[in-house]
């Protein structure tokens, strides 16, 4: 009785995970049926997470697609006082703009303004300078760091929407 019981419970669980798994890998097909190829490759986490929320997740897709082809136009900071500041706004074309020119040891203050809530580029990641801050909707946000020579990304958290900071 017991075990039968057990069996049941077993047998129920197992086809729970069963359902389970082929609803998330169903969403993350449908999502990238959606897309291009190569949104597919990197973007398979970022679809599946955001599927359970929104439908945000398409936007994610296409945006990742769309700052992958970015053109190469790189904004220049303004330089005063000994100091250079810049702004980059999220639109729905993703960061914009997607490249920024930066002098190498001046202290850089770089303001970011999210103007659009279709993507998932809600926070700014700048690694190598352990930049980690939120973005909240239209509110301009300031991040300070000295840059080193060299080429750095700026990304969203999930590291889909990106833009490059060419540092000389
Ligand atoms: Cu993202």
């Amino acid at each position: 009785m017991n075990s039968r019981k057990t069996m049941i419970a077993i047998g129920a669980l197992l086809l729970a995970a069963v359902t389970l798994s082929a609803a998330a890998f169903g969403a993350a097909q449908n999502c990238c049926k959606a897309n291009a190829q190569n949104c597919c490759d990197v973007a398979q986490n970022c679809c599946m997470a955001k599927e359970r929320q929104s439908g945000a997740e398409q936007n994610c897709c296409m945006m990742k697609n769309r700052s992958g082809v970015a053109p190469e136009s790189a904004a220049e900071a303004t330089l005063q006082n000994d100091a250079q500041t810049a702004t980059v706004e999220v639109t729905s074309n993703g960061f914009e703009p997607s490249s920024l020119k930066l002098k190498a040891g001046v202290p850089a203050k770089v303001t970011f303004v999210r103007k659009t809530d279709e993507t998932c580029a809600k926070e700014v990641v700048i690694k190598e300078y352990k930049i980690d801050r939120k973005l909240p909707l239209n509110e301009a946000v300031t991040v300070e760091f000295t840059p080193n020579k060299g080429e750095f990304t700026f990304a969203c958290g999930m590291n889909m929407i990106k833009g490059k900071l060419i540092v000389e």
